[in-house]
């Protein structure tokens, strides 16, 4: 017997709530955060989601024919808890341009959050928005030429919804990213400013008065769904969900914004809203992404594929441990705290039940770890030390773009790649540190140490 599709109208289901939240990126990740988070808040009644897919369209195939509701599968280490998550009302694929500016248009949608990868912001070396790039030549040549007209980048579909509402003048709101970016407010604020301006500095000074770009620092590992997880909700729950999502127990929302037009009770749900969330940021970006980011490129030469193998492995454990030693010297939260969250890592990190793709973590390397590695390198380097776990995270990078472990997928790497394939080894490691950090590839010792970790890594 087949078990019934997920619908709004079975007895005892969420109706759906108004939508006065637009999110951008509804994948598995805002699906086990931001919407679990908000479906927890007290007010959870007054606050339903508007969903918009990212890169791929599924989300919304899958979601819109059971009213956006979806199964949270959390995996415990001994066992898995259910839950049927109502807070998002609708879901649209990206291409629905006018469905994004009609939420725009309405006074009650108060916040738009934002979880499109690093490599969504578009951004230059210099963090602002890389204007050359084509796709942004075609959103701004679009949006020149018909305001209404669909643009495809997240900088310009923020662009175009915000001037539809200022034309509305339905008031400010919030922009909140979740993405792993350090202050990912600001970062965004730069790219959808620099778009605006370029576009129109009359919507670009407005921006800029009413619009408050949020900062937040995002926790829950979330890894892909897979075909027994679909079964697993079937025989458990009874009901066919074609979209479940497995996450961890854990997960932290750290928040600081403004939010002129009000927000969710997300502090009943255990978000902590805070004035600066950079200390929780460098924590969570340095400790936890940055010993990620070193597992799938070194772990995986060890044939490891998940991140509880990983971890469980002594040799890629010490490496996690000596990268960690040298990065918690450079946060500024209280030692026992980053101490706690450290062998709380190990306790994630190790459950088997997540069993979180190293492949998915090492896509998009060369944005990934300009954010995660080089700040603690860097920092290392500046106190004077040769940072050896830094060095293997950047060794094990040179490795898999040289073709081994888990496959490259990566956009904006194809520069470090043909660099990586240099027959010499010090060539191909000075020129993948180039990529990625002109001061680190002209630092010949720490150059000499990516060489002994990559002959290591290689022997
Ligand atoms: C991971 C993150 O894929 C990755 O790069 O490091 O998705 C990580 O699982 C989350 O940030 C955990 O909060």
């Amino acid at each position: 017997m087949t078990a019934p599709r997920l619908d709004r109208d079975a007895p005892g289901r969420p109706t759906a709530p108004p939508v006065r939240i637009v999110h951008l990126g509804v994948g598995n990740f805002h699906r086990a955060h931001q919407a679990w988070y908000t479906a927890h808040a007290a007010d959870a009644d007054g606050w339903g989601i508007a969903g918009f897919t990212g890169r791929r369209p599924d989300a919304a195939e899958a979601l819109g024919p059971q009213d956006g509701l979806y199964t949270l599968i959390v995996r415990g280490p001994d066992g898995d808890a259910f839950e049927l998550v109502g807070s998002l009302a609708a879901v649209h694929p990206a291409a629905d341009h006018a469905a994004l500016l009609d939420y725009l248009r309405r006074p009650e949608v108060a916040v738009v959050t934002l979880t499109v990868t690093e490599a969504g912001y578009l951004r230059g070396a210099d963090g602002r928005l890389d204007l050359e790039r084509a796709e942004v030549q075609a959103d701004l040549e679009t949006l020149r030429t018909d305001a209404g007209a669909a643009v495809t980048t997240v900088p310009g579909r923020l662009v175009a919804g915000l001037a539809a509402r200022r034309a509305a003048g339905a008031g400010p709101l919030t922009v909140l990213s979740c993405d792993n970016l350090p202050e990912n407010g600001a970062a965004t604020a730069a790219v959808v400013g620099d778009l605006a301006r370029a576009l129109d500095p009359g919507l670009a000074d407005w921006i800029a008065a009413e619009i408050d770009f949020a900062t937040s620092m995002v926790d829950r590992i979330t890894p892909a769904t897979t075909a027994e997880d679909v079964d697993l909700v079937a025989r458990s729950q009874g009901w066919t969900d074609a979209a479940p999502v497995p996450t961890e127990p854990f997960a932290e929302w750290v928040v600081a914004g403004r939010f002129p037009a009000g927000r969710p009770d997300w502090a009943g749900a255990g978000v902590a809203l805070v004035d600066d969330v950079t200390p929780y940021e460098q924590r969570k970006l340095w400790l936890l992404n940055g010993s990620h980011s070193l597992l799938a490129y070194a772990a995986s030469q060890r044939g490891h594929r998940t991140i509880d193998a990983a971890i469980a492995d002594p040799v890629a454990r010490g490496w996690v441990e000596t990268y960690w030693d040298e990065a918690v010297g450079h946060l500024s939260l209280p030692g026992d705290q980053v101490s706690a969250y450290r062998a709380a890592l190990l306790d994630r990190f190790g459950n088997p039940r997540v069993r979180h793709q190293l492949a998915q973590i090492a896509a998009d390397g060369s944005l990934k770890l300009a954010v995660r590695i080089v700040p603690v390198t860097r920092a290392e380097r500046a106190a004077g030390r040769l940072p050896t776990g830094c060095s293997t995270a950047l060794a094990g990078w040179v490795r898999h773009l040289q073709g081994h472990g888990v496959p490259v997928t990566d956009p904006n790497a194809d520069r470090a790649q043909e660099a990586a394939s240099a027959a010499d080894p010090r060539a191909a490691v000075h020129g993948v540190l180039a990529t990625l950090a002109d001061d680190l590839a002209a630092d010949e010792a720490f150059v000499d140490l990516v060489v002994a970790r990559l002959d290591a890594l290689t022997a």
